[in-house]
């Protein structure tokens, strides 16, 4: 691990009072389109500094339980297999017994934060995705750990009946095809963005009914790039921030093992919006998960 200048909301909280932590992953090497988001951990820290701490979502504050910001992970850059070891080792440690808020990079390094989860929990989770995209091809310009691979990867590891991806826009036929025979389940951002708040949670809340531990991988490029300009990839027609941090916090309960916030991308950002609204939403998630019971991951 590598400490940073910044460190998340100023203020890292202690280990006795509080067992979340932030964990950053600034690693982009799969990045296809436009490269930068291993600065999205120290952009999104810097961002933070400036946000106040209070949740009207939750009627509470990360003031007194700030997570902990355990630093980055060390990532070889141009090789995801190695770094994506790191990442995993790192996720099975620290997910023992608290929870993490992992920090990309680009989106393949979900696929090493729930492997080292499988590891933790001895079985597998249930994994909501939000994404623009499927992210289902077999391999990306021949590479299988590349970030328009990884629900694929995912869903090798922990079965497609027990992955939904909401909120995608973008995809081709052939892997939307294959997502439906892996039995993935899907809320596109078409229909979604035609449901009301309490029929998309009540969706996401039939899917996880049966699931021990859950797991959130949240791809800013989900937000429409109006909000969120500063991605790798962006695609019109996405979903608003408020109505995604409501559903966020909603599905948010105590069997949440971990999440990660990923692709965002500093370099390509309009005034640091977007990390601005990446620090935002790990304020409300932290916020909400500091306010429901701790419950360790069920083994
Ligand atoms: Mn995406």
């Amino acid at each position: 691990m590598i400490s940073n200048p910044y460190v998340f909301l100023g203020v890292s909280g202690s280990r006795d009072r509080t067992k979340l932590s932030f964990v950053g992953i600034p690693f982009d090497s799969t990045s296809s389109f436009r490269g930068g988001s291993r600065f999205a951990p120290i952009n999104i820290r810097q961002a933070s500094q400036s946000l106040e701490t209070y949740s009207f979502r939750s009627a509470s504050s990360l003031e007194d339980n700030p997570p902990v910001d355990e630093g980055d992970v060390s990532v070889v850059h141009g090789s995801a297999e190695a770094t994506l070891r790191n990442v995993s080792a790192v996720s099975e440690e620290l997910l023992r017994f608290r929870k993490v808020g992992f920090i990309g990079g680009d989106h393949i390094v979900t696929y090493g934060v729930v492997e080292g989860l499988v590891k933790a929990l001895g079985k597998t989770p249930c994994v909501l995705v939000f994404d623009a995209h499927l992210d289902f091809r077999t391999d990306y310009l021949g590479f299988r750990y590349s970030h328009a691979c990884v629900t694929r990867r995912v869903n090798e590891l922990v079965g497609g009946s027990n992955v939904m991806v909401i909120g995608f826009r973008a995809v081709d036929s052939k892997e939307l095809r294959e997502a439906r025979e892996a039995r993935l389940n899907m809320i596109n951002a078409y229909e979604l963005t035609k449901m009301t708040l309490r029929e998309v949670s009540g969706k996401v809340g039939d899917f996880l009914s049966t699931c021990e531990n859950t797991y959130i991988s949240f791809d800013m490029d989900v937000l429409d790039p109006a909000y969120a300009p500063g991605v790798a990839t962006p695609e019109p027609e996405g979903l608003q921030p408020t109505f995604t941090i409501d559903l966020l916090t909603r599905v948010a309960d105590e069997r949440l093992a971990g999440f990660d916030l990923v692709e965002v991308n500093p370099l390509v950002d309009v005034g640091n919006v977007t990390s601005f609204l990446a620090a935002k939403i790990l304020v409300e998630l932290f916020t909400k998960l500091t306010t429901t019971p701790f419950k360790q991951p069920v083994r």
